[in-house]
């Protein structure tokens, strides 16, 4: 059978899914929104090759492991039982950005396989069915089908059949920049499933968390149509730091925090005061993401790239949803 390549951007959450109602499905307690991310780009091949007994999976060059390999075969699963077809795959995945330490590369590759692996197995989906597909892959995934502004729509139906996300704005409706910081380029602790799963739990805080939700849902949303980055951003950052607050104060805390993300974070309100707009976002690591005027990104790249303990900066913006590069 054909090998198809495909591939996806990872994504930022402005309004964060931290929290799921279902597990099995990956259905998330509330809706989320993410700007797609230019550059940030996960690969994927994937060939169905009948007569061969297992997946095989290799990710970023190494065979996977165990537990990897596991979550990847029920994955191929979905795929082969969506096809009508027993074959199994061999995969590789490989990233141009460091992986599980933040910067959502879950996403991107569950959302590049979904394209990949559905089109190898003969099955041409729309972008809606490959959302859907993408989030049990990962729930961050659904979003990373779409490009430019895209909101995961938490869904009210047991079965998950209306979770899925919808793209709210082109990449080239707002060119907003978006600068990454990176500050720790190992792999984090506590991973994104354990660390909402725990807050859920454990964190007192939590019912707080999605009481007030939606009012920044509904603020960001508005204001992207307004391309108002004062009222994004600053939405942004208290819908962030109400996540890692609710994080830190679970039982035992989760702290994703370095010192280098904290003095991000005061760069960011001091440039601010020198009239330089930017916002900071944070997701389940220590890297922070910038968000500021496009023609201010290589100037705000360059003082978020003098802060100690900041190893590199990476520059974005928003970008394409996952396409088929090659095999179609
Ligand atoms: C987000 N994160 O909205 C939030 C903010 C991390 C912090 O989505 O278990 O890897 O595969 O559904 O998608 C990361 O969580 O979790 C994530 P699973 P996922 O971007």
């Amino acid at each position: 059978m054909r090998e198809v390549v495909a591939t996806a951007n990872a994504n930022v959450a402005l309004a964060k899914y931290w929290g799921k109602r279902d597990h099995a499905l990956n259905l998330p307690y509330t809706g989320s929104l993410s700007i797609t991310l230019s550059g940030l780009t996960t690969t994927a091949r994937a060939t169905f090759i009948s007569g061969q007994s297992e997946d095989r999976i290799v990710l970023e060059g190494l065979e996977a492991d165990e537990a990897e390999a596991r979550r990847f075969r029920g994955f191929l699963d979905l795929i082969r039982s969506t096809a009508g077809i027993q074959a199994r795959a061999e995969v590789a995945i490989t990233s141009n950005f460091p992986v599980a330490a933040g910067l959502a590369s879950s996403a991107s590759t569950f959302a590049a396989l979904t394209v990949a692996a559905t089109r190898a197995a003969g099955l041409s989906l729309s972008s809606e069915h490959l959302s859907l597909l993408a989030r049990r892959g990962s729930g961050s995934a659904a979003r990373s089908i779409h490009g430019g502004y895209v909101e995961w729509l938490a869904g009210e139906a047991s079965d998950g059949s209306d979770s899925k996300a919808v793209q709210v704005a082109q990449p080239d409706y707002w060119s907003i920049g978006v600068v990454i910081a990176v500050t720790d380029e190992g792999r984090k602790r506590v991973g994104s499933r354990a660390g909402m799963e725990h807050v859920v739990k454990h964190s007192p805080f939590f019912p707080q968390w999605l009481e007030s939700h939606d009012a920044d849902l509904e603020a960001i949303r508005q204001a992207i149509q307004d391309r108002d980055l004062k009222r994004v951003g600053e939405t942004a950052e208290h819908n962030c730091l109400k996540m890692h607050a609710i994080s830190m104060a679970a039982r035992p805390s989760i702290l994703y925090w370095r010192p280098a993300t904290v003095a991000v974070i005061q760069r960011v309100a001091e440039l601010r005061h020198q009239g330089i707009e930017a916002y900071f976002t944070i997701d389940a690591g220590p890297q922070v993401k910038v968000l500021c005027l496009q023609h201010q990104r290589a100037l705000v790249a360059e003082e978020i790239g003098r802060v100690a303990g900041v190893q590199r900066v990476l520059l974005s913006g928003p970008g394409g949803g996952a396409r088929v590069v090659e095999g179609a």
